[in-house]
Parts: C-alpha cells; structure tokens; sequence
C-alpha cells in the first residue's frame, strides 16, 4: 500500500515537470497505479488507518506525486450522509472553463508541501473537462464547487505547476483575479505555464 513515504515533497523535480500523456487502453501497471493511488485516498480518509499509518486525510493524488511522471489522477470525496464520490482522470483536458473564479476561503496545502502557504488561490468556479477513465472510457463531465477546485489543483500537478504558484505574492488574499500565472521557467528555461 502507498504511504506518506511514497509521496514525493517540495523540491523533488517529479513535481515540476510536466507528465506524459497515458497510452489507452491503460497498461495493467497503469491501472495498478491508479488503484493503489485510489487506495491511498480512501486509507487516508478511514480515520483508524489513517492513524496507524500517518496519512494525511487526501481529497486528490496525482501521479507526479509518487513519480510516476504520467497524466493521471483520483479524486475522492464525500458529503456529509452521502456515498464517496470517486472519480479517475486520465490525459484530462479543460475544454472550457467559467469566467466567474472561486477560491477556498481558507486557501489550500497539499500532500506534497510540509508546511502551511498564507492567501488564497484563485480557480475557475466551473469546468468542463474531457477524459479517459481507468478502463479506458473517454467522457466529458461539467465540475463545479469544491469538485472543481479540487480537479483543478490536481490538473496543475500533471503541468509541474503548485498551489503556491497561482497565489499573489504581493496581496495573498487578492480576491477575483483570474487564475493565471506569471511564466515559470523551469531549470532549462522552459515555460511551464502562461
Ligand atoms: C488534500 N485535503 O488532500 F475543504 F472535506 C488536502 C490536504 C493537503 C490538506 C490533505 C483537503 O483539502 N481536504 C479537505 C478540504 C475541505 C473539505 C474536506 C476535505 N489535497 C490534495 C492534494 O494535495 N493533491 O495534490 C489538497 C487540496 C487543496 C485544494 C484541493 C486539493
Ligand atoms: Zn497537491
């Protein structure tokens, strides 16, 4: 089973380099991957197993953050009452997007950042994203609320882009700006995002 250990952190270069598309239909090692990551989500969300294991209670994994440098990642959550919503996204694209942005209002962290970043994020309040699933099943599907924040940060990690990239250095808790990015430019100089 996947742990804490198995969770690349800041600073290892998986996390910054953008992912290779995956080949459908998915490899069985794929699949795997993608099992196990769904795995960890909902270990990390069992509170005893989470316990006896360390886990951070996980929404999101993407592949990059166990270096697997591939586009594909899980989502796990649940409502109060309600079933888990789990979903797999491979080679997703956002084929359009709201004007309207959103933001948790506590900003965000992630699995892979020890450490707490002050301001908030801006996302998108709604996509509309085209995918593969697991078993190779291409599908669209319209995303909005805590969902689409969620697909988004996740979406970032299969570009090499963090959290922290997208929250304004000069005004942290800037509201409404679109969620763009000043030009990172990775080592070799190279744009990672625009
Ligand atoms: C998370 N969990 O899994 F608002 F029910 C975060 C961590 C880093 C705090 C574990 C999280 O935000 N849980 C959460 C938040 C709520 C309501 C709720 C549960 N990630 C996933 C990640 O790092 N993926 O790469 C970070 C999230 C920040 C915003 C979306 C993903
Ligand atoms: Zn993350």
């Amino acid at each position: 089973m996947l742990t804490m250990d198995d969770i690349v952190r800041e600073g290892h270069p998986a996390l910054r380099k953008p992912a290779e598309e995956v080949p459908v239909p998915l490899s069985e090692e794929d699949r795997q991957t993608l099992e196990d990551m769904m795995q960890f989500l909902r270990n990390s969300q069992d509170p005893e197993t989470a316990e006896t294991y360390g886990l951070r209670p996980g929404v999101g994994l993407a592949a990059p953050q166990i270096n697997v440098s591939k586009n594909m990642f899980v989502v796990r959550f649940a409502e109060e009452d309600e079933e888990p919503i789990e979903m797999t996204f491979v080679n997703p694209k956002i084929i359009s997007h709201s004007a309207e942005t959103t933001h948790l209002p506590d900003g965000e962290g992630c699995l892979s950042v020890d450490r707490s970043v002050e301001g908030t994020v801006p996302r998108y309040s709604r996509v509309k994203v085209e995918a593969t699933d697991e078993n190779g099943h291409s599908f669209t599907i319209r995303l909005r609320g805590f969902f689409a924040i969620v697909f988004q940060h996740e979406f970032d990690h299969l570009n090499g882009i963090m959290f922290y990239d997208r929250i304004d250095g000069d005004d942290p808790y800037k509201e409404d700006v679109p969620p763009a990015l000043k030009v990172i430019r990775s080592q070799d100089d190279t744009p990672l995002s625009f």
